[in-house]
C-alpha cells in the first residue's frame, strides 16, 4: 500500500516541475495501546508510529516563493517565507503555515522550496494525521536546508505548530509519529520526555481499529476544555498537599478527599487521570510479561472511564466497545485518541477477525445508518527518508 503511495507522490512531483524529488519522506500516524488524555497531565503513555503514513517528495526551488501541494485535495498554496505567516480558513494549510512559522520564530531562515504529498492515513479518524503532516513536513524540510533539528526537537515544534492551529494537545501524537520503531509501543513519561520501547508483535492477536465514521464538532473545544479542568484539579491538589506535584504522584484517596472542594467535573476528570495513569503502569508490565489478556481488560477500563468520567465518548464509539465486551476473542476494546467520535483500538484473537468485523459492521449500520471503516494496522517506524534516497 505504502509502495503505491510513494509512487504516486514521486510521480506527480515529476509531473509538476519536471524534476526528481530531492527528499522524500515517509510520516506515519499513530496509535495509542493506552494512556488517553494523560500527555498534558505530565502522565505516561503507551503509542506506536503505524504503517499508514504521508508521503512527502521536496525539492529546492531557489527563490523566496515555496509551492506545497496535497495531492488528494487537489489544492495548494503559496507561500513567501519573508511574508508574516497567518492562519487562514484552509485548514489542512495551517498546519503547514504552522511550521514554518515555528522555523521562522526559532531563527532559521528558509530558501523557497516545492513540496507535494499525498496520504493513506484516513483524517478525522483520531490516528494522527496531523502530527504526521507537521513532522512529516519539519522532518523533510529539515532534511533539504541541513537544519540540523533533532527528533525530539521536531515532535516539540509539531506540538507548537498544532498549538498554534488551536488544539492545545499534549506530545503524545508528535513523538510518537517521529519516534516510532517496528513492532515496538513508546512508553512516554509526557513530564521529562523520557522514553522507552516496549517489545509489542502481539503474535497471536491483530491490531484492528473499528472506525464510527462520526466526528462530533465540540472535539476541539471540548479537547481544550478538558485540559483546563485538569488544570483545575492540579492546582486544588497542590493547594492541599503542597508535596505534590502532578498527577502520578497522587493516589485515589487524595481525589477522594477532595470531592467536596472540587466541581463535579473537575473531581471525576482528577479521578480518571490518576486511575489511567496507574493503568498504563501496569499495561507495561502486562506486556512484558506476554498477558495480553490483562492489557485487553486495562483497555477495557480506559473506555469505562473515558466514557463515564472523562465524558469523551460518544453513542457510536459506546456501542462498538460494548458490543465487543461480550465477545471471548476481544481482548481489549476502547475508544482511541481525543474521542467524540473517530476509531476504537481493539485487540482480537487470530481467526476471529473477518467474523467479529462482518458482525459489528451488520449491527453498526443497523443501530446508527452510518457505515462502519474498518483498519488493519501494523506498527510500523517513525519518521524517515524513504530509502532510495
Ligand atoms: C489528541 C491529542 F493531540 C493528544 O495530545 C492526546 O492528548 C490525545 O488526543 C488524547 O490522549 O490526539
Amino acid at each position: 500500500m505504502n509502495e503505491l503511495l510513494i509512487n504516486k507522490t514521486t510521480a506527480f512531483f515529476q509531473k509538476t516541475f519536471g524534476t526528481t524529488a530531492e527528499k522524500i519522506v515517509l510520516s506515519p500516524g499513530r496509535i495509542n495501546i493506552i494512556g488517553e488524555h494523560i500527555d498534558y497531565n505530565d502522565g505516561y503513555v503507551l503509542p506506536a508510529a503505524i504503517d499508514r503514513i504521508i508521503c512527502f517528495a521536496f525539492e529546492k526551488n531557489n527563490s523566496n516563493q515555496s509551492r506545497i501541494i496535497a495531492i488528494d485535495l487537489n489544492d495548494e498554496f503559496q507561500i513567501n517565507l519573508k511574508d508574516p505567516i497567518e492562519l487562514t480558513d484552509n485548514v489542512w494549510t495551517n498546519y503547514v503555515r504552522g511550521v514554518i512559522n515555528q522555523l521562522k520564530l526559532k531563527g532559521f531562515e528558509l530558501e523557497g522550496f516545492n513540496c507535494v504529498f499525498s496520504s493513506n492515513i484516513p483524517v478525522g479518524s483520531g490516528l494522527s494525521s496531523s502530527a504526521a503532516l507537521e513532522c512529516g513536513f519539519l522532518f523533510g524540510l529539515n532534511e533539504l536546508f541541513n537544519l540540523n533539528i533533532k527528533p525530539v526537537d521536531i515532535a516539540l515544534m509539531g506540538q507548537s505548530a498544532e498549538h498554534w492551529v488551536g488544539i492545545n494537545c499534549g506530545i503524545m501524537d508528535q513523538f510518537s509519529s517521529v519516534m516510532g520503531i517496528e513492532n515496538k509501543v513508546i512508553k512516554i513519561d509526557c513530564r521529562t520526555l523520557e522514553y522507552e520501547y516496549h517489545n509489542a508483535d502481539f503474535i497471536d492477536y491483530s491490531l484492528i481499529l473499528f472506525d464510527s465514521n462520526v466526528k462530533h464538532s465540540l472535539m476541539t473545544s471540548a479537547y481544550n476544555e478538558r485540559r483546563e479542568q485538569c488544570e483545575e484539579g492540579i492546582a486544588i491538589i497542590k493547594n492541599n498537599f503542597p508535596e505534590i506535584t502532578s498527577f502520578r504522584d497522587c493516589t485515589e484517596q487524595h481525589i477522594l478527599g477532595l470531592q467536596n472542594v472540587m466541581s463535579p467535573n473537575v473531581y471525576k476528570r482528577s479521578l480518571f487521570v490518576v486511575k489511567e495513569i496507574n493503568r498504563v503502569i501496569e499495561a507495561c508490565e502486562a506486556l512484558d510479561s506476554g498477558n495480553i489478556e490483562a492489557l485487553g481488560k486495562l483497555m477495557f477500563e480506559t473506555h469505562e472511564g473515558l466514557s463515564t468520567d472523562y465524558e469523551v465518548s460518544c453513542a457510536e464509539l459506546d456501542m462498538i466497545v460494548n458490543t465487543l465486551k461480550s465477545e471471548d476473542a476481544v481482548v481489549g476494546s476502547r475508544l482511541m485518541g481525543g474521542g467524540f467520535g473517530g476509531c476504537t483500538i481493539n485487540l482480537i484473537k487470530k481467526g476471529h477477525e473477518n467474523r467479529i468485523k462482518k458482525q459489528l459492521s451488520g449491527l453498526y449500520l443497523e443501530t446508527f445508518g452510518i457505515e462502519l471503516k474498518i483498519y488493519d494496522v501494523k506498527i510500523g517506524n517513525g519518521t524517515s527518508l524513504y530509502k532510495n534516497n
